[in-house]
């Protein structure tokens, strides 16, 4: 008879579990040992538990399905609970398993000791389990791929206490079939279809799961029957997008341009999406970002089937045979001259290989990447669904894992790659068919853009300013990325970028591409910033659209 731990890895193999993302320590021990005896897994060590975290999530959004996690203790779980968090806001399963001490050990407050489940529960409230006997353990892991998995997805959380883990008497167990999930009722659409066709101005706003083809088609159709807009929310998980797709309108970051996209509706279709509010609050400023007068309806709940709720919807309006509007195919020119980030942006959109994979946490550099992407060949976007920066590195190593035949570009500002860098030494291990484009311009960008934005601009004084200012000394990427076995130039001129990124595409394995970059939002630029945004709401609406395409397109 098989240990738990044994028995453990069957039950996930079984349930087409075959990746986990390991950062081990004593207490799961017995796990480890138990991976050779089972040859349909993929163990991918991890060299800091948010780079496991964070490729489950990556992971998980491209092979649509859960990799499973293995974290040491409460401390291990603590270093990965930001690619948790965003993997949660992004509905993303996620087989979380945790060892734990003996469970004889516990009462003893030995030094790692510490509340698992509590850690676990801010990023897991809908299943977190102490697995406490080996006899249970199989079925205790089925209830947590059948949570992980379920309709939305979600992390859940297993404890493994190490005696459980190397006890005998494992007995594998498969999860139950997942019941298909649910189509919104005949009610719930109809009374949608009658606000549509009421006359006001209505938009569909499409997350999760509506931002796949088949959805994305039929949203689109609607709009082409009935003139309604389609947005997408602010950070999707996953948008299919480029070439021959429909095109839909990201709603913005900033709260201002929000609120001009979705000014003067009087209906708004959630389709698996939140109604939208502002990513901070501001001093004076609303965090609730539906206008006035405006009636929210969820056409479907993220629980429920999006795709047959928009396939009904259409019916009801008498849209399915319409000819969806279809983005056409353009790509920008080969950028010149110094570079910066809109060129790289540009850049990418010259060279953008059919089925990419791009992942974007490039931050204030990434401002021009959608529509310097649009016209591109089919790829999937990948966002900060959480905003809880260091996602897209250890994003890279999962999304490579699960697609090998498709080339991953994560765009990553230089702040935000510093909080999981170790995802190179992955993609080097793994050779993996990574390229990360990193934008150094030796800033917290973004953060003076919030200084002034908050209102607290005119209070700081330099020692707040060297809070956002990467300065002395300046990173050196293509450093750190030699130092983990990762091919690396560095530039600062638009041909040689061209150029690195051309080999990185005709050469596999990981490459890393330093972008030397000036800052998008400049000193200068951030002065008018928080004018214009404040003009927008008393400018024609045709006027403040051009600027608001012109800041942030
Ligand atoms: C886990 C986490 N810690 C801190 C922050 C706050 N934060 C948001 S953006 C940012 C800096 C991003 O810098 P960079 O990636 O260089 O992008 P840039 O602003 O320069 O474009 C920080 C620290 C966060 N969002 N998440
Ligand atoms: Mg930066």
């Amino acid at each position: 008879m098989p240990n738990g731990a044994q028995a453990l890895l069957q039950t996930l193999a079984d349930a087409g579990i075959d990746v986990c993302f390991s950062n081990p320590g004593t207490s799961e021990m017995h796990f480890v040992a138990a991976l050779d005896a089972e040859p349909r897994m993929r163990a991918v060590l991890c060299l800091f538990e948010g780079v496991a975290t964070g490729a489950a999530d990556g992971y998980a959004r491209m092979a649509g399905k859960p990799a499973a996690t293995l974290l040491h203790l409460g401390c291990g779980l603590g270093n990965g609970l930001a690619n948790l968090h965003n993997a949660r806001k992004g509905k993303v399963p996620v087989v979380n398993i945790v060892g734990d001490h003996a469970t004889f050990h516990v009462p003893l407050d030995a030094q790692l000791q510490s509340d698992i489940e509590t850690v676990a529960r801010n990023v897991s409230p809908g299943f977190v389990r102490t697995s406490n006997r080996t006899a249970d353990l199989c079925r205790d892991a089925a209830d947590a791929i059948t949570a992980a998995r379920g309709l939305p997805g979600q992390v859940a959380t297993l404890i493994l206490p190490a005696d459980v883990s190397w006890g005998d008497g494992g007995q594998p167990c498969p999860p139950p079939p997942l019941p298909a999930p649910a189509a919104p009722d005949d009610g719930t659409v109809q009374a949608i279809a009658d606000a549509i066709r009421s006359g006001g101005k209505a938009a569909l706003l499409l997350g999760g799961q509506a931002l796949r083809e088949p959805a994305l088609l039929t949203a689109a159709k609607i709009a082409a029957h009935c003139g309604v807009n389609v947005f997408c929310e602010v950070f999707p998980t996953r948008l299919e997008r480029g070439a021959g797709l429909p095109a839909v309108e990201r709603i913005a970051y900033l709260a201002e341009m929000a609120s001009l996209q979705l000014s003067g509706l009087q209906h708004l279709v959630l389709v698996d999406a939140k109604s939208p509010v502002s990513f901070f609050a501001y001093p004076g400023k609303a965090s609730d970002l539906v206008p006035e007068g405006c009636t929210v309806h969820t056409l479907a709940t993220p629980a429920q089937d999006a795709v047959a709720g928009l396939e009904k919807l259409a019916a009801a309006l008498d849209a399915t045979s319409a000819t969806p509007a279809l983005q056409a195919a353009a790509r920008p020119s080969r950028p010149r001259g110094r570079l910066t980030a809109a060129k790289v942006c540009k850049a990418v959109g010259h060279l953008l290989p059919e089925r990419a994979i791009l992942i974007d946490e490039a931050i204030t550099s990434g401002l021009m990447l959608g529509v310097m992407t649009t016209g591109g060949p089919r790829h999937d976007l990948l966002t900060l669904t959480g905003g809880a920066i260091g996602q897209a590195l250890p994003n890279a190593v999962g999304a490579a894992i699960a697609c090998p035949d498709r080339k991953v570009l994560a765009l990553v500002g230089d702040g935000s790659a510093m909080y999981t860098v170790q995802a190179l030494w992955t993609m080097a291990r793994e050779r993996l068919d990574v390229i990360a484009v990193i934008f150094n311009n030796a800033s917290y960008s973004v953060l003076n853009v919030e200084l002034d934005r908050v209102g607290a601009g005119s209070r700081g004084g330099p020692k707040a300013k060297a809070q956002l200012d990467l300065h002395g000394p300046v990173l050196d990427f293509a450093s750190l990325a030699h130092g983990m076995g990762v091919t690396a130039t560095r530039c600062d001129r638009a041909d040689a970028f061209c150029k690195a990124l051309e080999t990185a595409l005709a050469t596999p394995g990981p490459h890393l591409i330093e972008a030397v970059v000036p800052e998008s939002l400049n000193a200068s630029k951030r002065r008018v910033l928080p004018w214009l945004l404040r003009s927008l709401p008393n400018l024609p609406k045709p006027v403040a659209l051009a600027l608001k395409r012109k800041i942030a397109p």
